[in-house]
């Protein structure tokens, strides 16, 4: 039999969830930064463990040899969603890549597992550049809910600890906690609109606070002491008042303030150019 090479083996698999995950989160950055709802709540990964892999072979009977092809989760990562309709959303956003190939779906939302597990599972092809060249590997993404991840998690443990053997006093209310997530999606769905608009809302403020602050600052290097902080008076002002909108307004306002400062600044540099010609 040959031997494997574990952490080589294991090394483009290491790359492809550090990638993965990089790539997801800078989807996250890319809505947050254009005041777009992410359904991305967050995401994590890891390679299975060298026990876990040979546990599973075992249980499957696959042989070393078959093992990258017959195991599917070697590399694992996990999206975690507010909302049950944005599991849809990022699966749309996961088949519109180039980098991922789609191999298959396992909806165990819709078919939900005999244990009471919901996940939606996509088993996809990445590509990663290793120094030996490219190589093609099988990576199983987890979609879930974060009440559907808590249930799944707390079930996982149990597993563990009863080594796949829980008792049925434990069982049935894993199954009862297993209804009560559902029923807490539905609720937490029929409130969505409400919670992503507070969430967009409360994104919004975070933005404009950083605008204004980066503005002040510029402004400090261009004009008075005085005048800068008289301009920051008015921000803390206006943003003690709570008043979202007047917010919008004052950045406008300071926007404009700074465009004239700059074109006056670029006036006197430009003189000063020419007088020195
Ligand atoms: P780990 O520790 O997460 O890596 P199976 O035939 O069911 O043994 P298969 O064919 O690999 O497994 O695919 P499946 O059923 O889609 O399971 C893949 C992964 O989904 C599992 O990996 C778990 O992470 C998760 N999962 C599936 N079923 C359950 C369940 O009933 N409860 C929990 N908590 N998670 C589940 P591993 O290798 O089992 O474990």
């Amino acid at each position: 039999m040959d031997i494997i090479m574990w952490h080589k083996v294991l090394s483009p698999y290491v790359m492809a969830v550090d990638e993965l995950i990089l790539k997801f989160d800078s989807l996250r950055r890319e809505f947050q930064e254009q005041g777009q709802y992410c359904p991305i709540e967050h995401v994590t990964g890891r390679v299975k463990s060298i026990s876990s892999i040979l546990d599973k072979m075992a249980k499957k009977n696959i042989p070393p040899e078959k093992m990258e092809e017959q195991i599917e989760d070697i590399a694992g990562i996990r999206i975690i969603c507010q909302f049950t309709e944005d599991i849809n959303r990022v699966a749309s956003l996961i088949t519109s890549r180039t980098d991922i190939e789609l191999v298959e779906i396992k909806d165990y939302i819709r078919n939900q597992k005999q244990s009471g597990y919901r996940s939606y599972h996509m088993v996809v092809h990445y590509e990663v550049n290793t120094i030996n060249g490219p190589k093609k590997i099988l990576v199983e993404i987890q979609i879930r809910t974060m009440a559907m991840d808590f249930w799944a998690t707390t079930e996982h443990s149990l597993q563990y600890k009863y080594k796949g053997q829980i008792p049925e006093r434990v069982g049935s209310r894993l199954s009862n906690a297993a209804d009560a997530i559902i029923s807490l999606d539905s609720e937490m769905s029929s409130v969505r609109d409400e919670i992503m608009d507070a969430q967009l809302s409360s994104k919004l403020r975070y933005n404009l606070v950083e605008d204004i602050v980066n503005t002040i600052e510029s402004l400090y290097r261009m004009t008075s002491k005085r005048e800068v902080e008289k301009i920051q008076e008015e921000f803390y002002r206006i943003y003690q008042s709570g008043d979202v909108e007047e917010l919008v307004r004052y950045h406008h306002q300071l926007d404009l303030i700074a465009q004239a400062y700059h074109a006056q600044k670029n006036r006197v540099d430009e003189g000063i150019k020419i007088s020195e010609e």
